[in-house]
Order: C-alpha cells, then sequence, then structure tokens
C-alpha cells in the first residue's frame, strides 16, 4: 500500500462551509437522532484513529465511557496537526473540529472513505455535543482546545510539554439533538470495535466503561484470520484457516476462509473497513476465483472425471465462512443502501490474488484440500438428488391445477392486499378462528398436526405431504421455477401457533419452511407471527390479557390478584371465538411480530440443530440453551 500523498500542511486545508447545518438537520449527517445516531458520533471519532493506524503511525487506542454521559477518545498517532492556517488564520485543530467536510477532499489518508454509512467527520460530532475538548499531543507540548456546540470557547493553547504523540477528543452528546437517549450503549460499542480490531490487523483497542468499570480490550494479531476463526469458534470445522494478504494493482486483498460442516454459508465482505452487506465487485471476484481454482485443482488431481459437470458456486460455498477486506482508493459505492462496491477493478485484484494463493494453500495442505474436496462433492451430490427430486415433483403435478383446498376459510375480499391468511395450530383453534374472524379480510387455514420435517424428508415427500400441499396452493405463489410473488392471494400471512413447546416447535417447522422456500414471501415482508396473550388475570368486573411473566408479575402485585383469578391460557383452543378475536386476530388490538430473515435464518440454524441428522451440535444446544428456557411445558 502507498500513501498517495505526502506530509500534510497547514495550508492544504480548504475552508467550506459552518456548522449550523449539522445542528439544523443532523439526520442529513448521522442517519438518525435515535441509539443508531448516536453511537455514530463514537464511529466517527474512532474512525479516525483507526485511519491513523491503519497509515503505520498508531497502535493503541482507548475508548472511555465517562460516569457524566461523555465519551473519551485517545490514540497514540502524530496528533491532528495543529499549526496556523495561513487564509483562515484558525490552526488546522480547529479547522478539522468547526469546518464540515475539512480535511477528507483533501487526500488526507488515501484509505479515508470518510468511514461509516455517512462519513462527515470529527466536526460534525462537535456540532452535535454540548462541550467538546481536544488535547493533542505534537511536536513536544500538549495544545488544548475547547469547544460548546461546535462554537471555540477559546483559541488553542499550548498547556504543558509532552514526550508522547497522540490525539485526545472527549465530547458529551447533545441531549437536544438526541431526545430518545444519550446514553451509550457498552455492548454496541464492543461489537463494533470487534469487527474493527479484526480489520486492523495488531491494534489494540481498549475499551474502558468508567459507569459500570467494566473493560474490554481487543488485540488480533492475525487480523481476518482471527475472525474467521471466531466465526467459526462453535463449528465442527474442516481442516485449517487459509489466510492471504497481496497487494494488486493498488489494492490491498486480505482474505480467509475455513469450511465447516452446515449447509449455509457466511462470507462477510468490507472495504476500507467497511462493511458491505450487498457485496460487490470484491465478492464476485471472490466466488468466481473460488469456483474456478477448485474445479481445477479436482480436474488435477483426477478427482472430477473428464465426463463430470463442473461443480458450481453453491456447491463450493456450502458450509463456508469467508471474511474478505480490501483497501482501495477512491471506492464506488452502489446500491439502496450504498452496501455495494462498485469498483470494476476490486474484482480482477481479489480473483488474481486468492486463485493464486488458495491454490498454492491447497496444494501444500493436502489433509484440508481433501476436506474441502469431499465437502464440496458431498453439496453437488445432495444438489443432484435434490434436483431429481424436484423434478419428479413437478412431473407429478403436484402443485399445479389444484383447487383451493378444503380446510381453508378464505376471505370474501379478492384485494390481496386487504387480505390476511391466519395459519393455525389444530383443528379446535381453527373453529375458534374461523368463527371469530373477519370474514371480509381473514382467511383461516388449520393445519392438522404438525408439518413434515423438512430436515429429514426427501422433497417428493415434502410435496406430497397434504399440510404443506396445501399451504402453498392457498398462498397462490406456487413455488421453483413458477414461483411468482405477484400472485401472492394474502399480503399478511399470520403463523398462529399455541404458547407453548408444541406451538413453538410448529412455529419453527413453518419458519424453516417458508425459509428454503418461499423465501422472498419473507424478504417482501409478508410473514407475521401472532401473540396470544398467555394469562387472563381478573379482579371484580374488571379483566387483563398479558402477554408475558413480567406483565403478568406486575398486575398482580398491582392489583392484589388471587390464584383463583389467574387464566393460564394453555392453547389457542380454550379461547372461545370472541376472546381470540379480542387479544389475538382484531387488527386494532392485537400484536404481531413481523418476521424478518434473519429470524428464519435463526430458525432455520436451530432447526437443524434440533431436527439434523446430527447428534453432537444438538446436544450441545441443548446444554448451553437449557437455562433460557422459561415455560417448560411436559
Ligand atoms: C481521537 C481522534 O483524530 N487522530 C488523528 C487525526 C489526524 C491525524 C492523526 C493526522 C493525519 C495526518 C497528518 C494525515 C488527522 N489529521 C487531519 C488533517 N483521533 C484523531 N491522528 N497528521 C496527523 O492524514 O496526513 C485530519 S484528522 F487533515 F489535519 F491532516
Amino acid at each position: 500500500m502507498t500513501k498517495a500523498t505526502e506530509e500534510y500542511g497547514a495550508d492544504s486545508i480548504q475552508v467550506l462551509e459552518g456548522l449550523e447545518p449539522v445542528r439544523k438537520r443532523p439526520g442529513m449527517y448521522i442517519g438518525s437522532t435515535d441509539e443508531r445516531g448516536l453511537h455514530h458520533l463514537v464511529w466517527e471519532i474512532v474512525d479516525n484513529s483507526i485511519d491513523e493506524a491503519m497509515a503505520g503511525h498508531c497502535d493503541t487506542i482507548i475508548i472511555s465511557l465517562g460516569k457524566d454521559g461523555s465519551c473519551t477518545v485517545e490514540d497514540n498517532g502524530r496528533g491532528i496537526p495543529v499549526a496556523k492556517h495561513a487564509k483562515t488564520g484558525k490552526s488546522t485543530l480547529e479547522t478539522i473540529l468547526t469546518v464540515l467536510h475539512a480535511g477528507w477532499k483533501f487526500g488526507w489518508g488515501w484509505y479515508k472513505v470518510s468511514g461509516g454509512l455517512h462519513g462527515v467527520g470529527s466536526s460534525v460530532v462537535n456540532a452535535l455535543s454540548t462541550k467538546m475538548e481536544a488535547w493533542v499531543h505534537r511536536d513536544g507540548k500538549i495544545h488544548y482546545q475547547s469547544f460548546s456546540q461546535g462554537i471555540t470557547d477559546g483559541d488553542i493553547q499550548v498547556i504543558g510539554k509532552t514526550d508522547k504523540t497522540g490525539t485526545i477528543i472527549k465530547f458529551h452528546p447533545d441531549a437536544s439533538i438526541f431526545k430518545i437517549s444519550t446514553e451509550f450503549d457498552y455492548k454496541t460499542i464492543v461489537n463494533r470495535l470487534r469487527q474493527q480490531a479484526y480489520l486492523t490487523k495488531g491494534i489494540k483497542l481498549n475499551i474502558i466503561d468508567e459507569r459500570t468499570e467494566k473493560r474490554y480490550k481487543f488485540y488480533f494479531e492475525w487480523g481476518v484470520k482471527s475472525y474467521v476463526h471466531f466465526l467459526n469458534k462453535n463449528e465442527d470445522t474442516l481442516g485449517d484457516i487459509f489466510y492471504a494478504e497481496k497487494e494488486r494493482n493498488e489494492i490491498l486483498v486480505e482474505l480467509s476462509l475455513q469450511y465447516n460442516k452446515w449447509y449455509s454459508n457466511n462470507i462477510i465482505t468490507f472495504v476500507n473497513n467497511i462493511h458491505t452487506p450487498e457485496g460487490g465487485s470484491h465478492m464476485t471476484g471472490f466466488r468466481t476465483a473460488l469456483t474456478r481454482t477448485i474445479n481445477k485443482y479436482a480436474r488435477d488431481k483426477g478427482i472430477l472425471k473428464e465426463k463430470d459437470q463442473n461443480l458450481t458456486n453453491d456447491d463450493v460455498i456450502e458450509g463456508l465462512t469467508c471474511v474478505i477486506s480490501i483497501k482501495v482508493v477512491d471506492p464506488q459505492f452502489e446500491g439502496q443502501t450504498k452496501g455495494k462496491l462498485g469498483t470494476p477493478e476490486a474484482r480482477w485484484a481479489v480473483d488474481g490474488v486468492f486463485a493464486e494463493k488458495f491454490l498454492e494453500f491447497l496444494e501444500e495442505d493436502p489433509r484440508t484440500a481433501k476436506q474441502v474436496i469431499e465437502k464440496v462433492f458431498l453439496a453437488a451430490k445432495a444438489r443432484l438428488a435434490a434436483r431429481a427430486a424436484r423434478d419428479t415433483v413437478i412431473r407429478k403435478g403436484a402443485l399445479e391445477g389444484m383447487t383451493l383446498p378444503g380446510k381453508l376459510a378464505d376471505c370474501s375480499s379478492k384485494d390481496p392486499v386487504k387480505s390476511e391468511l391466519y395459519i393455525v395450530e389444530g383443528d379446535s383453534a381453527g373453529w375458534s378462528a374461523k368463527q371469530g374472524r373477519d370474514r371480509e379480510t381473514q382467511a383461516i387455514l388449520p393445519l392438522r398436526g404438525k408439518i413434515l420435517n423438512t430436515e429429514q424428508a426427501r422433497i417428493d415427500k415434502i410435496f406430497a405431504n397434504n399440510e404443506v400441499k396445501n399451504l402453498i396452493i392457498a398462498l397462490g405463489t406456487s413455488i421453483w421455477e413458477s414461483f411468482d410473488l405477484s400472485k401472492l392471494r394474502y399480503h399478511r400471512i399470520v403463523i398462529m401457533t399455541d404458547a407453548d413447546v408444541d406451538g413453538a416447535h410448529i412455529r419453527t417447522l413453518l419458519l424453516t419452511f417458508f425459509f428454503r422456500y418461499l423465501k422472498e414471501v419473507i424478504e417482501a415482508g409478508h410473514l407475521y407471527i401472532a401473540q396470544p396473550p398467555l394469562y387472563k388475570l381478573t379482579k371484580g368486573k374488571k379483566s387483563w390479557y398479558v402477554y408475558n411473566e413480567e406483565e403478568k408479575e406486575k398486575i398482580i402485585s398491582e392489583f392484589d390478584i388471587t390464584g383463583e383469578n389467574i387464566q393460564r391460557y394453555k392453547g389457542l383452543g380454550e379461547m372461545n371465538p370472541e376472546q381470540l378475536w379480542e387479544t389475538t386476530m382484531d387488527p386494532e388490538e392485537r400484536k404481531m411480530y413481523k418476521v424478518w430473515i434473519d429470524d428464519a435464518k435463526a430458525a432455520d440454524e436451530i432447526f437443524k440443530i434440533l431436527m439434523g441428522a446430527d447428534v453432537p451440535p444438538r446436544k450441545r444446544f441443548i446444554q448451553t440453551r437449557a437455562k433460557d428456557v422459561e415455560n417448560l411445558d411436559v
């Protein structure tokens, strides 16, 4: 990595705008003024220290959360320059802290992409703080300056001598801006800094929470290799961790990977320490190089015969944990949330570096290579078997030309936007739901018993199962190639199961099924989970439905309710139609969770653990989670 620019004189800073716009429209600069925006202030300041570390001038950063609500960031870099700026007559420090966008347009560290989402620098933090103080150790002196709401309290002054160099910035977020909360969250900070520590090899990050006396230190000698090790720490891994770091065409590529026995993959990509959740050119370069390299290796070794088809990209990423981190000058971000790298050169840099080093790795570590090859061949075999079973299902026309299932009590509205489908556990709850519903907009599909365990059954069996078939026909979308989201008959699909272990099981089965076969429905935000009450409490003429234990205890103690006035709903079937409507189905009153991919993904993973063929992960899961189970009905 070469640094594009030479030493910075104070004169290279140009004066742009003042800070009033930041206080007027903070959301424009930090995204929001909720907790996320609040923590953005910390990232802004820490990012500057991390930039200094990436430039090779700093190895220790200390972040302290003060009892007075302040945050202090200290680094042992060169210290922000303090010399007077020829044009403004102000010090560089003051310019950096009081002028919007000062600095980053001037080649100030070519790796700098104005870290994070909005990347606006220290002046924004200053503008949004009631007070900010800066101490700069530089040229043997300690320089100090303080600010209130972004305005200087006085000129920069020398307050002592020092033999160190570095910058200390302390700020108090302004409660008139951050109305929800100005309290920093220790865990949020620890998690973000852990990631930064992995991405900045060799840096020491210390977090001190003076409010609670908690402390955390991060130091990862092996950078992203340590990250992969961390991500795979609970997995059955296959072979050693691959690691490479190399520059190509002025792009620094750092990459590490390791396979484990699972089916899902976890590939995390970064550009200049910024997470790129939507991937982009660096991801593309990696994927194509991985597929090509493994195919080449398998063919060279005669494992893949001439007549055999190539392994696909899906085959080679099954069970893969991988972290890709690149550093590039002036990256181009694309996509809705700017989370995708555009820069085309990144593709060839990652492809080139990875392909070369990974082939070497496979050649030099035959034990790991053997395990990797076995894994990807297994994935290919499963893919071919699934394809064959799927063709059988389609050929038999199992899902076509069917009329709506008899068990479905459809709604009268034909407008999907207004229509809801309640998937209900059991016939008795199904009856109550049918009686209690709003017939205009709410359809009810009762499920008898459990839907098939999609984890262990073969695909043709899954689709021969009546409950599954009914569900797909009711939804109207079909699946696989013929899937069509625009044919979805209900824009709200609500899973309504009992608040007990069996209910949770059925919910998990359904979530897993949606995740595996109808992912687009979840992604489009159509899947919900109903929240039936756990108890009904009565006192005289008054009654309360309560949805969790905490609420129950509160009301019991507040209204002095005795045992006989506490009704526990073990199942939906115990509620009469009116009660079910009032508590769980009435759009005005009900509580529901919207399901996101994270939930469904977690359900899928848990399902694999609990229902899959492997025993050890299940045992481990039960041992570690047993204490979390609250309501174990047996
Ligand atoms: C606690 C926050 O901001 N550290 C920091 C910032 C700078 C430097 C060193 C620095 C950079 C350069 C030269 C350079 C900044 N300098 C500037 C600017 N910690 C924190 N540490 N000398 C010192 O990039 O060439 C902006 S930030 F623009 F003045 F050079």
